[in-house]
């Protein structure tokens, strides 16, 4: 019963260092101590590594790289974001299933998760490869109390947390395309997706979809993508942990949307602007009815692109497509 297997699991992660005994968990669980040894031996099958302390009990050394509720819970330590977690083994889009959480009443900081997406979602409907278990494909439910026209910064704040937590926790030094782009030279290894649930009140919910390329290789991407895009892997030449990083991208988001909802957009313009590989460059802007390129100039406190073209004038761009 994979059920007990991993609520077996949650007990011992939550004792941490502290063996609990087999007698103690079949007391506790209704099951025989046999029955316990079995379940830990399917956790081991999972890829948990337990230590059998004799006659002290059972402890989790190590997790598998799995992105399970409880585990991604475990140790993480925020407020809110995270504090309910819904990990779906597969989904059409995570967008879509935090939609309906939303509207169903779902609390600020909600968070769905899926191991595969069959139809991960991009901006304008454009696809978004989502590979089974080698990446992040997440969607984050926010119920800000700002209005409706700040919500586009929100992918901006997004793309800062992000960037922080893949510097955190792998070293690596990405960049942001604006507005919703992370790179690593040119090739692309996360988008986020920014999308709004609003009345006449103003927001009722934000959902910020946030996907990363964690450990695909090459012939793990789509063919269609697989010149434009990169992942963690690829970059670092390691696994890298998909639990630690969901965890610190969680954390970096509370911060940064805590920080932005209380002091507005200035201290996080100054942090994207450190990351942006788009500012100061030459670039072309491709909008739905015209293109323009000139120089990327900056971004304002709303987070719109500045940009100048040859003829001296300075366009302020709220949504493109960016080549550099
Ligand atoms: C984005 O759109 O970059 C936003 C992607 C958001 C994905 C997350 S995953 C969790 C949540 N659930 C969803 O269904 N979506 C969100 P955009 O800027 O429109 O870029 C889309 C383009 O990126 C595509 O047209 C491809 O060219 C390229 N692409 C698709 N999959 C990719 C991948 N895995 N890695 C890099 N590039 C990719």
């Amino acid at each position: 019963n994979i059920t007990v297997t991993l609520e077996l699991a949650k007990r011992l992660l939550s004792a941490g260092e502290e063996p609990v005994s087999g007698q103690q968990l079949a007391e506790e669980f209704g099951i025989s101590r046999t029955a316990i040894w079995k379940h830990m031996k399917e956790l081991e099958e999972m890829g948990y590594e337990i230590d059998s302390v004799r006659k002290k009990g059972y402890r989790i050394t190590k997790s598998p790289d799995n992105l399970e509720a409880f585990s991604v819970q475990n140790g993480l330590n925020t407020r809110k974001i995270g504090n309910h977690i819904t990990h779906l083994e597969q989904c059409a889009s995570t967008q879509i299933v935090a939609h309906k959480l939303a509207q169903e009443g779902a609390a600020d900081g909600t968070v769905v998760i899926a191991e595969l997406q069959t139809e991960g979602r991009g901006r304008l409907m454009r696809k978004w490869d989502s590979a089974h278990g080698k990446g992040i494909w997440m969607s984050v439910i926010l119920r800000p109390d700002v209005p409706p026209h700040q919500a586009p910064q929100f992918t901006l704040v997004a793309a800062v947390a992000v960037v922080r937590a893949i510097q955190q926790v792998t070293g690596l030094e990405p960049m942001i395309k604006w507005p919703n782009d992370i790179l690593f030279g040119a090739k692309k290894a996360t988008g986020i997706l920014t999308e709004l649930q609003s009345d006449a009140d103003g927001i009722q919910a934000l959902i910020i979809g946030i996907g990363v390329n964690v450990n695909q290789q090459l012939d793990d991407f789509d063919a269609s993508v697989q010149d434009i895009a990169t992942s963690l892997s690829l970059e670092s030449g390691t696994i890298v942990n998909r639990r630690e990083l969901a965890q610190e991208i969680l954390r970096c988001l509370e911060r940064y949307t805590d920080m932005y909802i209380e002091h507005g957009f200035s201290p996080l313009k100054q942090l994207w602007e450190a990351h942006s590989a788009t500012i100061g460059k030459a670039v072309r802007a491709r909008m739905s009815k015209e293109t323009l390129e000139g120089i990327a100039e900056g971004i304002t406190e709303d987070g719109v692109l500045q940009l100048r073209t040859a003829d001296g004038k300075l366009h302020g761009i709220y949504s493109a497509d960016i080549e550099l």
